[in-house]
């Protein structure tokens, strides 16, 4: 071989090596990914698992690089983030991006576990409306299983918040309101806070997770029974996702379905969160009997009838989505 030629094929060589680095690197793809809440907490517990999961599977197809939770940026700002595409994956609960897709926090009304959505065809509908009205793909379904209490500084002895201040979000504050209390809206990063000074009397919250934020320090009771689902939801861009391979899309989905399957977690975590509590001192408020039938059925009626008054059509297509027989 004459030193041109030899020059030529090494050249050549670089190059097709080149397009084979090419090639690998168009064959996986990197998501970034927020969350809106604290990394290493309650909430994203089973979400964590998920991202541990693919980041230790060499043949993943995909890449998730986490950016972090509120600290990154604001909870209530995440699902305008996602839609809009400044970052490709969010978890982050329906009630904080109302603005985005109004009434979507239907979810904690459903009275199907994320499993039989899937099974009936509802699943695909609530990724239609989400696709169609925020630009996203609904992947998966946390936190159900867990569900919402509310926890007070003051006793009650009946479902009368009358003079109480109850920190909410759109979750609790249709019921809240209803139970005769006032309502004020914070992301869960300022309950220590409002608690600490007295701004507020009481918060919802899941059962999960008060210890994560040192709120148990300024929890007196805490409200049984608990009422709706919790949801927290894995979401993707939509232009992202459109532009994933079937590979990556296929992958994706078998990932949410075994993050779906560890909500079995939850019945556990809820008694062992239970337990802490009752250690931690504070004293349970149990209505019992025909106050605990009006406290569930209130629960229910006042958020589907406060959904339907601000935003009817999408309450009408949510419910007959997730509370059809
Ligand atoms: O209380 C909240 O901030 C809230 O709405 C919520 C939703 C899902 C999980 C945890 C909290």
């Amino acid at each position: 071989m004459n030193d041109k030629l030899r020059w030529t094929t090494t050249i050549g060589a670089a190059l097709v090596s080149l397009s084979l680095v090419t090639q690998a690197a168009a064959d996986t793809v990197t998501l970034r990914t927020v969350s809106s809440f604290n990394p290493g907490t309650a909430i994203p517990h089973t979400f964590e698992m998920f991202l541990e999961e693919i980041a230790n599977d060499p043949d993943a197809p995909v890449e998730i690089n986490f950016i972090g939770g509120p600290d990154a940026m604001p909870p209530f700002q995440v699902g305008n983030a996602v839609s809009n595409g400044v970052v490709d994956m969010a978890f982050v609960t329906s009630a904080f991006y109302t603005s985005s897709l109004p009434a979507a926090h239907a979810l904690n009304l459903t009275r199907y576990s994320p499993e039989e959505l899937r099974e009936t065809g509802r699943f695909e509908q609530l990724q239609e409306m989400w696709r169609e009205q925020m630009n996203v793909h609904y992947l998966a379904y946390t936190n159900y299983g867990n569900r919402y209490h509310l926890y007070l500084n003051e006793p009650i002895e009946s479902p009368d918040l009358n003079g109480l201040r109850l920190r909410i979000t759109p979750v609790y504050r249709a019921f809240v309101e209803a139970l005769g209390g006032e309502a004020a809206q914070t992301p869960p990063g300022e309950v220590y806070t409002a608690l600490e000074r007295g701004i507020v009397d009481g918060y919802g919250w899941p059962v999960q997770g008060i210890f994560d934020l040192g709120w148990q320090e300024h929890t007196s009771y805490r409200v049984d029974p608990g009422f709706y689902h919790v949801e927290v939801g894995v979401l993707v861009n939509q232009n992202t996702w459109d532009n994933l391979t079937d590979e990556q899309r296929d992958y994706l989905t078998e990932k949410a379905i075994w993050l779906e399957e560890l909500n079995g977690l939850n019945e556990e975590i809820n008694a062992e969160e239970e337990r802490r509590q009752a250690e931690a001192g504070i004293e349970v408020i149990e209505f019992e009997g025909e106050d605990r039938e009006r406290f569930l059925e209130m629960a229910y009626e006042v958020q589907w009838q406060r959904l339907a008054q601000e935003h009817a059509e999408n309450t009408e297509r949510l419910r007959e989505i997730l509370d059809s027989e």
